[in-house]
């Protein structure tokens, strides 16, 4: 659409940035906090990016009132962190380490101390190392009933102050890693009845806890994050149409329909029954999706890149079990499905030096089919620039950072002035921190953190970027100035 004239974003408009405790917060076996399953995956050779590991992250742990201050000079509205289940409950499903529990409640009245929102991960991809060990965890369907007293133990103690909660991070990205190409925990390939029935057990997992917290707290405000990736056509070949709708029914809506409608697309679930690997349902769980669908209140949204969607024969490319995780520009793979589609370069958009795709409209384009389909409040819950910064005479001068935000904020104006609701935008992310595969080399802040793959590398000492001091113009103009 065009407006003469665009409205702005709203006067509560959440401005805001986001982490994950695995990445920030190190102190992996402080305070009576379990292993999780990366503290152990790490540890397998080949694994990371130069063997790197969370153990230490950037400290946020001991150094959060810090990095709290920090946000509050930024004015900074809403903070979004996630809650690591095995330092809260180390065994995953045993007592309470009351000690791990306080570090967050801590955390959020640190926050709330220089008005600060607080933002709750309750799952970003650390399970208990315990619960692995037990039943496979998201493989067993007992992890239903742990995880939602997990999440219940949290909404309890935080219910009080916090109003958003976001119960799963990224679950398409976390199963497609863990069970079909094998990069993330548990590490294992082309699983395809498993992932299925994995994302089953998510599902219901996340569906119980948001009635779960509605029960406590029927005003809380909750959702999923997801990672929305949408696809464009490669060309008007009808082909490649269909390829696009097999794409989006597989990739896209078979999460964001479950989280906003309750069920899953009814062509992904008669493709996955003839090849015999839909999931298995329990009684009771067609129920319980669909009433949870019915209190969520936003769709959480990753958004980083966008992708060319064309048709793949049957005796196509498949999925890449490989990705760029060095920074050489150019060393990805194309992947696919066999029969469905693959996606290709887009030749109209640049990359990053992780062969991202730089597409700012995308995110105006994941708002507009999320408001058509679902017609929910959107929550950004991850949008941000991963690129090499140089230390330079004790400053970090990041333009391209800052080029690629306003982009990506003047679309969301546009996705504002198409009607889209949108809730709050958090960038990815508030310092730098580790990338899962990709070490320290990656970074994403606004502050700089001095450290490198080498644990005793660095000093942790924090420095505000370039970018630090424009976001904070953003935020004092509320989008007005970029
Ligand atoms: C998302 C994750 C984040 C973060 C981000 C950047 O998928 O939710 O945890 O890691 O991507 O990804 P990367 O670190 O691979 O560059």
């Amino acid at each position: 659409m065009y407006f003469e004239k665009t409205q702005g974003f709203p006067k509560n408009f959440l401005w805001g940035s986001a982490s994950a405790a695995y990445q920030v917060e190190g102190a992996w076996d402080v305070d009576g906090k379990g292993p999780s399953n990366w503290d152990k995956f790490v540890r397998i050779p080949g694994k990371t990016f130069k063997a790197t590991t969370g153990d230490k992250a950037v400290d946020h742990y001991h150094r959060y009132k810090e990095d709290v201050k920090l946000m509050a000079e930024m004015g900074l509205k809403t903070y979004r962190f996630s809650i690591a289940w095995s330092r809260v409950i180390p065994d995953g499903n045993g007592p309470v380490n009351e000690k791990g529990l306080q570090f967050y409640d801590d955390l959020v009245n640190e926050l709330l101390k220089y008005g600060i929102e607080p933002m709750v991960t309750v799952y970003h991809w650390d399970m208990p190392q315990a619960l692995e060990d037990q039943y496979h965890g998201f493989e067993d369907r007992r992890i239903i009933d742990d995880f939602v007293n997990y999440a219940t133990v949290l909404f309890k103690k935080l219910g009080d102050r916090v109003k958003y909660w976001i119960i799963m991070n990224e679950q398409n990205v976390f199963t497609t890693f863990g069970w079909m190409n094998g990069m993330h925990p548990p590490g294992k390939k082309n699983e395809e009845k498993l992932f299925y029935q994995v994302n089953h057990h998510a599902n219901i997992a996340f569906a119980k806890s948001v009635l779960a917290l509605k029960a406590l707290y029927p005003d809380a405000k909750v959702g999923s994050s997801f990672a929305y990736t949408p696809g464009y056509a490669y060309d008007r070949h009808p082909e490649n149409a269909m390829a696009l709708e097999d794409y989006n029914d597989l990739k896209n809506f078979y999460w964001m329909d479950i989280y906003a409608l309750g069920r899953y697309p009814r062509a992904a679930i008669k493709y996955l029954e003839s090849k015999g690997v839909a999931p298995e349902f329990a009684p009771g769980d067609k129920q319980v999706l669909k009433e949870a669908a019915a209190k969520v209140d936003f769709m959480g949204v990753n958004y980083y890149q966008s992708c060319v969607v064309e048709h793949n024969p049957i005796d196509g490319v498949g999925m890449s079990m490989e990705m760029n995780t060095t920074g050489k520009k150019g060393t990805a793979k194309v992947s696919g499905v066999p029969g469905l589609y693959k996606n290709p370069q887009n030749e109209f958009l640049s990359t990053t030096d992780w062969d991202w795709t730089i597409d700012p409209m995308g995110i105006r384009i994941c708002c507009r089919e999320i408001t058509s389909r679902y017609d929910l409040p959107i929550v950004i819950s991850e949008n941000g620039l991963g690129a090499f910064d140089k230390l330079e005479d004790g400053q970090i001068h990041d333009p391209y950072r800052i080029e690629y935000l306003k982009k990506h904020i003047e679309a969301l104006k546009d996705a504002i002035d198409d009607g889209c609701r949108v809730l709050a935008y958090c960038t990815w992310s508030y310092t730098d921190l580790l990338s899962w595969l990709n070490g320290y080399q990656k970074r994403y802040g606004f502050v700089y953190v001095d450290r490198e793959e080498d644990e005793n590398s660095g000093t942790l000492n924090r420095i505000k970027k370039d970018s630090y001091f424009w976001y904070k113009h953003v935020i004092e103009t509320n989008g007005e100035e970029l």
